[in-house]
C-alpha cells in the first residue's frame, strides 16, 4: 500500500482478493483466530464475538459478519493515533457482490442525468483534477446499534462501526461543474460497484440534495490516511460527505446521476430513516411516526485510555482519556466524571484537525471511591450541543449519542 504516491498521480492494480471471505461462494473455511473472542456486553446479552485477520488489508477486527463482511474496529485502537489505521478500519456492505478486484485501467466514474453534458472519467483523469484533503469520522448510521433497550433488528454493532481518517480526493463540486448542472437539478444519487445477489433486489444508491452535493466538502476520495483505499473501504474511490453518516459514503464510487427530482428509490424513501421526533427519539415499539432520511451526525466521546471491567489500583487522582467528535461541527469541550456522572472534569483537548475530526482529550479525575467506579465523558460541540444523559431509542437503531459509561474496578 505505501506504492500509492498522491504526488505522482499514481495508483497500483489491484489484485483479485484471496481467499474465501470475500467470494461469493463459501465462506466456512475463512481462517479465525482459534482463541481470541471479544465480548461487546451488548445489554440484551450475546454479546461475544470472534476476532478475524482474514480479510484482505485488514488486521485484528472484530467479526460481525462474514458475507458479507461486517467488521468492527476494537475500542482499543481508538486510544493509539486520534487517525484509524487503515488495517483496523471498520467494513461494512449491504450486498454480497462485492468488488473483488479492481481495473484500474478500465474504471470508469460516469456522471449523468440532468447534467449539459455526461461524463466518463477515467482514474487517470480523476487524479489530475483539483485536489482536497480532510479529515472526518467516517461513522456507521447503526455504530452502537447492540446497546439499544430494548433491542433492535440488525448489526448489533458496539462502538466500533466508525473511524477517522484523512481522506484526500477532489471535491464533488468540481466533477458536477465539468457535467455541467442543468437548472432545476434537485439531488445527486450516487452507486458503487457492487451489486445486489438477490433477483430484483435494489442495489444500494443514496442521493444528496444538490445544494449539499457542491458544498465544495463532499468529496470523491481516493487517499485514506496517505494510502490508496483497502479495497473492503471502496478502492478506487468512494464519496466523502463530512458529518454526516456513512450510509452515504458510497464506495467504489462509479455512478453519480443529477436527478431533477428527489430520488424515491428504497434506500433513500424506506430505509435508514429517523423519526423527525426530536432527537430521533420515541417510545419503544412505536411504528408509526413521521420519517425523514438520517443525515447530519450528533456530538459523541467515549473513554478510551481504560477498558470496560478493567482492574487499577486506588490513586487519589486518575488520569482517563479519550476520544470525542463533534458531529456536523466541532468539539468544543470535554467533562469526565468518575462517580457516575455527580462531579464532573473539565478535559484537557488535543491538537485539532479539523471540525469533522475524532479529537483526543485527557483529564485528571479523583476518585472518591473503591469498587465499581463508572467512568463518563460528555462532549459539547461548537453549536452548543451537549451529549444528552439518557438514551434514545428507534426501530433502526440509529443515532445512539448519549454520555457512554465504562465501568472499572478500584482495588
Ligand atoms: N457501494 C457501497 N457503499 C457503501 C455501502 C455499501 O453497502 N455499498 N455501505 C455504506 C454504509 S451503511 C457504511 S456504514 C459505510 C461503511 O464504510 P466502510 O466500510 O469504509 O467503513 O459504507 C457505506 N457505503
Ligand atoms: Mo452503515
Amino acid at each position: 500500500m505505501g506504492s500509492f504516491d498522491p504526488a505522482s498521480g499514481g495508483m497500483t492494480r489491484r489484485g483479485l482478493l484471496a481467499g474465501a471471505a470475500v467470494s461469493a461462494a463459501g465462506v466456512a473455511t475463512a481462517p479465525l483466530l482459534a482463541q481470541a473472542m471479544v465480548d461487546l456486553r451488548l445489554p440484551g446479552g450475546n454479546g461475544a464475538r470472534p476476532m478475524t485477520t482474514a480479510f484482505p488489508g485488514k488486521g485484528s477486527m472484530i467479526l460481525q459478519r462474514m458475507h458479507p463482511p461486517l467488521l468492527e474496529t476494537p475500542m482499543s485502537v481508538f486510544n493509539g493515533d486520534v487517525f484509524t489505521p487503515n488495517e483496523q478500519f471498520f467494513v461494512r456492505w449491504h450486498w454480497g457482490d462485492i468488488p473483488a478486484a479492481i481495473d484500474v485501467d478500465s474504471y470508469r466514474l460516469r456522471i449523468t442525468g440532468h447534467v449539459d453534458r455526461a461524463l466518463s472519467i477515467g482514474l487517470e483523469q480523476l487524479l489530475k483534477l483539483p485536489r482536497m484533503e480532510l479529515a472526518a469520522v467516517n461513522q456507521c448510521s447503526g455504530n452502537s446499534r447492540g446497546l439499544f433497550q430494548p433491542r433492535v433488528p440488525g448489526a448489533q454493532w458496539g462502538h466500533g462501526a466508525m473511524g477517522n481518517a484523512k481522506w484526500l480526493g477532489v471535491p464533488l463540486r468540481h466533477v458536477l461543474d465539468l457535467a455541467g448542472v442543468k437548472a432545476g437539478a434537485v439531488q445527486v444519487r450516487f452507486g458503487g460497484r457492487d451489486k445486489a445477489v438477490v433477483a430484483g433486489a435494489p442495489s444500494f444508491r443514496k442521493a444528496l440534495d444538490i445544494d449539499h452535493a457542491r458544498d465544495g466538502e463532499v468529496m470523491i476520495a481516493f487517499g485514506m490516511n496517505g494510502e490508496q483505499l483497502p479495497l473492503l473501504n471502496g478502492f478506487p474511490c468512494r464519496l466523502v460527505v463530512p458529518g454526516w453518516f456513512s450510509t452515504y459514503w458510497i464506495k467504489a464510487l462509479d455512478s453519480i446521476e443529477v436527478l431533477p427530482q428527489a430520488d424515491d428509490d428504497f434506500w433513500m424513501a424506506k430505509a435508514y430513516r429517523i423519526p423527525t421526533a426530536p432527537g430521533a427519539n420515541v417510545v419503544p415499539g412505536s411504528k408509526d411516526f413521521p420519517t425523514m432520511p438520517i443525515n447530519r451526525m450528533i456530538p459523541r466521546s467515549w473513554v478510551t485510555s481504560l477498558e470496560e471491567g478493567q482492574a487499577i489500583r486506588f490513586d487519589p487522582v486518575i488520569p482517563v482519556g479519550g476520544i470525542a467528535m463533534g458531529g456536523d461541527c466541532g468539539v468544543a469541550r470535554v467533562s469526565v466524571s468518575a462517580d457516575g456522572g455527580h462531579s464532573w472534569y473539565a478535559a484537557d483537548l488535543g491538537p485539532d484537525h479539523g471540525k469533522y475530526s475524532f479529537r483526543r482529550w485527557d483529564a485528571r479525575v479523583p476518585l472518591r471511591a473503591r469498587g465499581k467506579v463508572a467512568l463518563m465523558s460528555r462532549c459539547w460541540n461548537t453549536a452548543g450541543e451537549a451529549q444528552p444523559i439518557r438514551p434514545i431509542w428507534n426501530p433502526g437503531g440509529y443515532l445512539r449519542g448519549n454520555i457512554e459509561t465504562t465501568t472499572i474496578t478500584v482495588g
